[in-house]
């Protein structure tokens, strides 16, 4: 009689599909939060674990999801993220084969796609890895600063100026909370959909800082309840970036295109190659798709 032999589950992009599917379900289940949707929060954990990437020394980006761990866990960057991590934690206890840099990237594409965005290219295989690959404080952007601030980050991640710009666009999606980044309000008035209006709105508002005695923000100042940080407003100051921002005010498509592209790269920081379990990223389908 043939020996039973264990053989290790290897997922299939139904398997990964099904995955989203718990997420859609379980931020559905948590119902009401914030302006309506943990979906917001999703995006900024994706973000966060990706963006800590360095070109030069290939290390941080989404590979080993080293934001599980103490220091970068406490990181001022990181404040609030352990409430989507903790939704994170619903869908791997479902789903304990993933790795929790596919799950938060995967959760990123989801939020994304579910909030009326573009198609997010998406692959898995990343692998989760230890605590000393966790990555140093100030990887990521200060809003407080300008231009200059932004492309050292960006570039470091290896970036271009019309990729920093379609990446900020992100913001469309959620807002700043006073006990996290010391910000407050949000860019939009829908916050839990994707479109272009954080470009149009830089462009159409009259724009003046707040007075408070929080950090230095600015406020539309027709109905004084949304915001743009330092960092936002300087797309529409610098030449090169104003160039794209404009555009992408224009042209809600060209803004999707992008933007898809750079978040689908943005993920897959600090990941080689040969690690992942398809030559081409998939399109993993929306609740609403698999309902027709
Ligand atoms: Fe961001 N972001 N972000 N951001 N961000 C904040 C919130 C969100 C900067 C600063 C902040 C990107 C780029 C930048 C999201 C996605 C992206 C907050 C408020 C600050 C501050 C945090 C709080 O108080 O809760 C700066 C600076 C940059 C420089 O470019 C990029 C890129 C992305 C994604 C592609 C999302 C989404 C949020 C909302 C989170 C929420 O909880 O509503």
């Amino acid at each position: 009689q043939a020996a039973k032999v264990a053989t290790k589950f290897t997922p299939a992009q139904e398997d990964y599909q099904k995955v989203y599917n718990k997420i859609v379900q379980l931020v559905e289940d948590a119902g009401d939060y914030d302006d309506g949707s943990y979906g917001p929060v999703l995006v900024r954990l994706a973000w966060h674990a990706s963006g800590t990437y360095d070109k030069e020394t290939g290390t941080g980006g989404s590979n080993y999801a080293t934001m599980r761990f103490e220091p970068e866990a406490k990181h001022g960057a990181n404040n609030g993220l352990n409430i989507a991590r903790d939704i994170m934690e619903g869908v791997k206890k479902e789903f304990p084969w993933i790795s929790y840099g596919d799950l938060w990237t995967l959760g990123g594409v989801c939020a994304i796609q579910e909030m009326s965005g573009p198609k997010i290219p998406w692959r898995p295989g990343r692998i989760d890895g230890f605590a000393t690959e966790a990555t140093p404080d100030g990887r990521l952007p200060d809003a407080s600063q300008g231009a200059d601030h932004l492309r050292s980050i960006f570039y470091r991640m290896g970036f271009n100026d019309q990729e920093i710009v379609a990446l900020s666009g992100a913001h469309a999606l959620g807002r700043c909370h006073t006990d996290r980044s010391g910000f407050d309000g949000p860019w939009t008035f829908s916050p839990t959909t994707v479109t272009n209006d954080y470009f149009k709105l830089l462009f159409d508002e009259r724009w003046i800082w707040k007075k408070w005695s929080g950090p230095k923000q600015l406020v539309d100042k027709k109905t004084g309840t949304l915001m743009m940080l330092p960092t936002d407003y300087v797309l529409t100051q610098d030449k090169s970036f104003k160039k794209f921002a404009k555009a992408y005010a224009d042209d809600q498509d060209l803004w999707f295109k992008d933007f898809s592209k750079a978040v689908s790269t943005l993920f897959e920081l600090g990941v080689p190659t040969q690690q992942f379990v398809s030559s081409e990223p998939w399109i993993l389908k929306t609740k609403e798709e698999q309902e027709e």
